[in-house]
């Protein structure tokens, strides 16, 4: 089933790096220690790691500012329509790396380091990561924006500037706790703070309903807080360091322009109560992933941002064409990342409507033009829905104009099935009940001209189970963009050892053009080629376990199968599979010694939700599991377990290089798409994996043979619902199986502490075990022998390595973004002039 076509193009992709911006290493030199001397008030000798690192991201600066006003201006003298990319969450991770080889001036900064006696790994290791995101969706975003500037296209990315970003995790005793992230202590040298382009933002309050000249019904909203957004830009640096965008992040403050009566009548300690409430708004980023946790903070940092971004656009079109708001919706195509920023197709009505004063018809026109939405997710414990009567106290302007979208919408449902109660009941926005609830999926389909699914399988599950009825009533709405990931940051600045290898073999410009890796599947027989894949991939091994010595402590053998299972810690993501599995292995080494198999070092990284008591009772369990596994002598160094802390952008960056074998075994049906899959993929693992999201778009391009296929398909797990799914079933008859899970209750792995795992078999067993955990496990298994003896024929192992890296052209964020503007967003490029 292999293939390997893909489309051409429609955006035009950049040209490669000019030579003319590549900067010579002594400018380079001369920057740096000017910086160090002029900005950081510091010398040469006195230096730090962080200060030489905080002057040689102000060196780098000075490029990108000038490539951003170069940027900016083409933008402005050609008028051009944009993308603006509204997202909860961006999920950027360090930016230095990214920007020298952006900038092309890598290689030249390192050199000028040299000189000074600095070594530019060691200072990148300075940076904080910028972790404004919980995982795939918030790192999709920050890939997007990437192959956006890339591509030469219009596109500003908003959302919130959180002070705190994803907790840090620490492990005590085998359990995480969590730390706050306070990655802006000692300043961000990449951000730019624009209190000219502050906005302000009403909550709170009451409408008033008024009678115009006309006759006309007028709503005026009065609200009773006012809470400003301060923006603050990152430079989005494109690759070949021509266009650069924008990321805009809003930072909420008080405004003083409401608590002056307070503040006069001697309320300051009122006064200043108000102020601590707004500046609460962007204060931290909800670490749940794919969950709703319903709270009211939530939903005014939804609108915070949502408001702040539409104002800016608002402004940004006017200066070009007034008061006419027919051009709006060619010029602005707004991008839903989910539903976190739906509220602000009901923002832009009130805008059009109580502001600009336009009849309905027509704000409706405008508005559902220029909005799109991309779901991520089909669990039901993800999708949003707020209580109407949240949404009143906060917003009642805003669920005023719901009730009139969906009174609108119900017309058409009832010209497609008349007289349909049920129907109606079940596409409304408004979901009936005690508590009334506005669900914002509905919302976002009724409201935006495209509607996408992020993987095939998973939008073909949008339109048959999620909204089957939005498809009949729209045919074409809902459509598909597979995800992608930027292959700038997830090979060459994460690998360059791979990067160097592959330059030689088939030339350089594979960064912009990925499906040039194609090229090496002619290698991949070459016994010459194949040891320098394997050897760099030995080398980002050592250097791997090098780095979980220092985290951990333990010593891991580069020699062994490095097997990595690194995301978000969730039941649907089966963690507790691969860890059922490694207990099955352990005990099978138990009652025989001689147990064949290769050394494996099962590596993995992920944080719970603050509030997932599974999900961290699993963590705990890993870590016990680890713990004893580790420390027995009896199985030989043939089998290591290390849970990484703190599994972050960064670290990503160092144990994709290093792996073999990448582990994406979520239930059928359940991950939407996965990125993590492409990443490793791409860097020569191998997956063993389900069918189930973007596995099996990677299963189609490196072919049955290159890829561990297991477990119940998506067709066949809707079959054992249909006929009862009983897990005691394969409890009672397989005996490994049986042990293990019994083996949970004892104290072996919490020694003292009997029960302390039994959580986990109580959630497979009595539990229902909703993930099917245990109907996938044989099959698990046995994928997991065809791993074992794949990798013993070394020449083998190392083709299909190849391989995997060869054929994934299709999964760069190039591709994604040329099939959003082709399919969605109808945009050109727009090129900066020198
Ligand atoms: P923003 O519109 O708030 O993002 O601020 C930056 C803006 O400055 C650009 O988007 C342009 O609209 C504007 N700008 C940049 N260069 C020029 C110029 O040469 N003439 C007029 N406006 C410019
Ligand atoms: O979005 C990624 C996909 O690759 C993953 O499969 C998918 O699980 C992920 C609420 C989410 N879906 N939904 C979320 C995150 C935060 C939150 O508050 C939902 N994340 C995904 C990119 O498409």
């Amino acid at each position: 089933t292999s293939k390997t076509t893909t489309k051409t193009p429609k955006a035009r992709l950049s040209t490669p790096i000019d030579k003319s911006i590549k900067l010579d290493k002594k400018i380079i030199k001369d920057a740096i220690v000017r910086h160090l001397h002029c900005s950081l008030g510091t010398d040469e000798n006195k230096a730090n790691n962080h200060a030489w690192w905080k002057a040689t991201c102000a060196a780098v600066q000075e490029q990108v500012l000038e490539q951003l006003r170069k940027t900016q201006k083409s933008h402005y003298l050609n008028d051009t329509r944009a993308v603006h990319y509204f997202s909860a969450e961006f999920l950027m991770g360090r930016l230095m790396s990214n920007n020298l080889h952006n900038l092309g001036m890598f290689e030249q900064t390192q050199q000028a380091l040299t000189e000074l006696g600095v070594n530019l790994t060691d200072i990148m290791e300075e940076e904080p990561d910028m972790a404004l995101g919980n995982g795939g969706l918030g790192r999709l975003a920050a890939c997007f924006i990437d192959s956006l500037a890339t591509l030469d296209l219009p596109a500003v990315g908003y959302g919130l500037h959180y002070e705190h970003g994803l907790f840090r995790q620490e492990i005590k005793n085998g359990e995480q706790i969590e730390r706050p992230d306070s990655w802006r202590d000692y300043g961000n040298p990449w951000e730019i703070c624009r209190p000219e382009s502050i906005q302000e933002i009403p909550l709170y309050g009451y409408v008033e309903t008024k009678y115009g000249d006309n006759g006309r019904i007028k709503k005026e909203w009065h609200p009773g807080l006012i809470v400003k957004g301060l923006p603050w830009d990152i430079p989005v640096v494109g690759y070949g360091g021509k266009t650069v965008n924008v990321l805009r992040l809003w930072q909420s403050q008080a405004s003083d322009y409401f608590n002056w009566d307070v503040f006069n009548a001697g309320g300051y300690l009122d006064a200043q109560k108000e102020n601590v409430q707004a500046e609460t708004i962007s204060k931290v980023l909800y670490p749940n992933d794919e969950t709703e946790a319903g709270k009211e903070l939530r939903l005014i940092q939804q609108y915070f941002f949502s408001a702040c971004s539409l104002k800016d656009i608002i402004r940004r079109y006017k200066r070009a064409h007034g008061d006419n708001w027919s051009r709006f919706s060619s010029q602005v195509v707004i991008q839903l990342n989910d539903t976190h920023p739906a509220i602000a197709i009901p923002e832009l009505m009130r805008i059009l409507l109580d502001r600009a004063e336009l009849d309905w018809d027509t704000a409706w026109a405008i508005s559902s033009n220029t909005f799109a939405y991309t779901n991520h997710t089909l669990l039901p414990e993800a999708l949003e829905k707020w209580p109407a009567r949240m949404f009143e106290k906060i917003l009642p302007r805003h669920l005023e104009i719901i009730y009139e979208i969906n009174h609108r919408f119900m017309l058409e449902v009832e010209k497609v099935w008349p007289g349909n109660v049920a129907m109606k009941q079940k596409l409304s926005i408004i979901e009936e009940g005690s508590d009334k609830m506005v669900r914002m999926g509905n919302l976002s389909v009724v409201g935006s001209f495209k509607v996408n699914g992020v993987a095939e399988i998973h939008s073909a599950l949008v339109k048959k189970n999620l909204f089957p009825e939005f498809d009949h009533m729209w045919p074409g709405k809902l459509t598909n963009v597979t995800n992608g990931i930027t292959p700038r940051r997830w090979l060459k600045a994460c690998n360059p050892k791979l990067s160097n290898l592959i330059d030689d073999k088939i030339g350089s410009d594979w960064p912009l053009d990925l499906n040039k890796l194609q090229e090496l599947a002619n290698y991949a027989d070459n016994a010459k080629f194949q040891k320098q894949f394997m050897q760099i991939k030995f080398e980002n091994k050592q250097a791997l376990a090098i780095e979980i010595k220092a985290l951990t402590g333990i010593d891991v053998d580069p020699k062994a199968i490095f097997d990595v299972q690194i995301k978000r810690l969730h039941e649907y993501k089966r963690q507790h599979l691969n860890l059922l599995h490694i207990m099955a292995l352990y005990r099978r080494l138990l009652a025989n010694p001689n147990y064949d198999m290769h050394p494996r070092v099962f590596i993995f990284g992920a944080k719970a939700a603050p509030g997932y008591k599974l999900a961290k009772d699993i963590i705990y369990a890993i870590n016990q599991v680890a713990t004893r596994i580790n420390n027995d002598k009896r199985v030989n160094g043939k089998l290591k377990v290390v849970f990484l802390p703190n599994y972050r952008v960064s670290l990503a960056e160092k144990i994709i290089p290093a792996a073999d074998v990448s582990e994406q075994i979520s239930t059928a049906g359940k991950e939407a798409s996965g990125t993590g899959n492409m990443k490793l993929s791409l860097n020569g693992a191998l997956t063993i994996g389900t069918l189930d999201g973007a596995n099996i778009e990677i299963a189609e391009e490196v072919g049955d043979e290159n890829i561990f296929i297991f477990g119940l398909t998506v067709d066949e797990i809707d079959a054992l619902h249909k006929t009862g799914y009983n897990p005691f079933d394969y409890y009672d008859n397989n005996r490994e199986i049986k042990a293990i899970l019994d083996w949970l209750e004892t104290d072996y792995f919490t020694p003292g502490k009997p029960g302390a795992l039994a959580s986990l078999k109580h959630s497979l067993l009595e539990g229902g075990d909703p993930y099917k955990v245990l109907a996938d496990f044989e099959s698990y298994s046995a994928a997991h022998e065809k791993v074992d003896a794949a990798y013993k024929d070394t020449t083998r192992w190392a083709k299909m390595a190849i391989l995997n890296s060869a054929k994934m052209g299709k999964f760069t964020s190039d591709r994604s973004i040329k099939d959003y503007v082709e399919r969605i967003w109808k945009l050109e490029a727009c090129k900066v002039d020198e």
